[in-house]
């Protein structure tokens, strides 16, 4: 069996995808999802010029060999563009595998550690009040951990909070990027947030209790000894995790922050390779990884990472936006669901459009996600639908401090 087509398809059903299709002589198609926020028509050109010519003709079940093929022969290593693209070959690779074995990825990544993967769902309120509401309705839907995002007063616009309408209707699609030419601006103050914060899960305890796991994204905004501030600070609200406290291209910053908090840390959601993990892990300076699939090169490099992970007790909390697209999602469902050191899996359910583009095999019931039976990864794109929402221009919003100077996003 040989590959004999190479497609990529960019699609925007309420938001920008890149999908990487395969097809061998035999007639047998694998997806993988190439999607990078923003920058969507780089990885498409870089698999469209430099890629899909390559692999007409090579065997699709030569997996590991295809990535370090792709990998190495670059000579230039990681980064997003090149991860992202290496990431949907790899996917396509390992979805041809599972359809020609007839089984579903998982099962070729040694089978179900799990009956299914805890989901946790993104609550978002201007106020208490609408925070509140929020919950009780991603309660009602049946999630059992929580991402708590709040409004900061005197800071205009907030990143990862829905607007009301959204995150109270049925799906909310909560998603940065704006469409347009140019970014949006936001503002940003980190000495009002750590005094917000607190006061927020306050709130959510007293209201909610001791019990439901809640988690807080920082988005790289704070300073070292601002993180390890806020990880104090919430130590008595009992977070699942604090995650992107700090950026953490320098590694070894997290070591301030361990030394403390016990609030227990996520990080790598925008990293591409082990290299970006390597102290964090060795140091055990974080509890969870939250590298994709889809800009980590795959599900054959992410499964190396989770299992030197593994070694030190660090376990898995897959990055899972409305930007990784439904291939993206499924490839780190079947790895969750197969790994032993799954911690948890991020959920937002993607926009009605982009299921009709998407069709899916995995589903979420009580809370806990699971990829489904179907061969391979369990998605297929139908491309007459996906012709309809041609690319559009979208990019995520800035941020800048109240004196201008740019910030972190
Ligand atoms: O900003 O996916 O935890 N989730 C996040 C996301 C990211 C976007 C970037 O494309 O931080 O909302
Ligand atoms: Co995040």
């Amino acid at each position: 069996m040989r590959i004999a087509a190479a497609d990529v398809v960019v699609t925007s059903p309420t938001r920008n995808f890149v999908t990487l299709k395969l097809t061998t002589d035999d007639g047998v198609t694998g997806l993988g999802d190439a999607t990078l926020n923003g920058r969507e028509l780089a990885v498409a050109a870089y698999l469209r010029e430099h890629v899909a010519a390559l692999l007409i003709g090579r065997d699709p079940a030569r997996i590991e060999d295809t990535w370090q093929y792709l990998y190495r022969g670059a000579y230039w290593r990681r980064g997003p563009v090149t991860m992202a693209a290496i990431a949907a070959v790899d996917m396509a690779l390992w979805d041809i595998k599972g359809k020609v074995c007839g089984v579903p990825v998982y099962q070729l990544l040694g089978g179900a550690s799990r009956e299914g993967l805890l989901a946790y769902g993104h609550a978002s309120g201007t106020s208490f009040e609408s925070l509140g509401e929020s919950i009780n309705m991603h309660l009602e839907k049946g999630y059992r951990a929580i991402r708590v995002q709040s409004s900061i007063p005197g800071v205009h616009a907030v990143y990862g909070v829905a607007a009301q309408a959204q995150a109270s209707g049925e799906r909310y699609d909560y998603e940065p990027a704006g469409r347009g030419a140019a970014p949006a601006q936001e503002d940003w103050d980190s000495a009002a947030y750590l005094r917000h914060v607190p006061k927020v899960f306050d709130y959510v305890r007293r209201e909610f209790g001791p019990e439901l796991p809640l988690l807080h994204d920082a988005h790289h905004r704070l300073r070292p000894i601002e993180a390890a501030k806020l990880g104090k600070s919430l130590e008595p609200h009992n977070l699942f995790w604090l995650e992107d406290c700090t950026p953490a291209e320098s590694q070894q910053a997290l070591r301030l922050v361990r030394q403390h908090t016990v609030t227990p840390l996520a990080i790598g959601e925008v990293f591409n390779t082990v290299w970006d993990f390597q102290q964090l892990i060795s140091e055990q300076l974080i509890d969870y990884v939250r590298a994709a699939s889809t800009h980590f090169g795959g599900i054959t490099p992410l499964r190396k990472l989770m299992d030197f992970a593994a070694q030190y007790q660090i376990r898995s909390g897959f990055h899972g936006p409305t930007d990784v697209s439904p291939v993206g999602l499924a490839a780190q469902l079947h790895l969750g669901l197969a790994i032993h050191n799954f911690g948890i899996q991020e959920y937002m359910p993607h926009s009605e459009q982009t299921d009709v583009v998407f069709r899916q095999s995995m589903s979420f019931t009580d809370g806990m996600l699971h990829p489904g039976e179907t061969p391979g990864l369990g998605v297929t794109l139908d491309e007459e639908a996906a012709a309809r929402y041609p690319y559009q221009p979208a990019y995520l919003p800035i941020s800048r401090l109240k004196d201008g100077t740019m910030h972190d996003w």
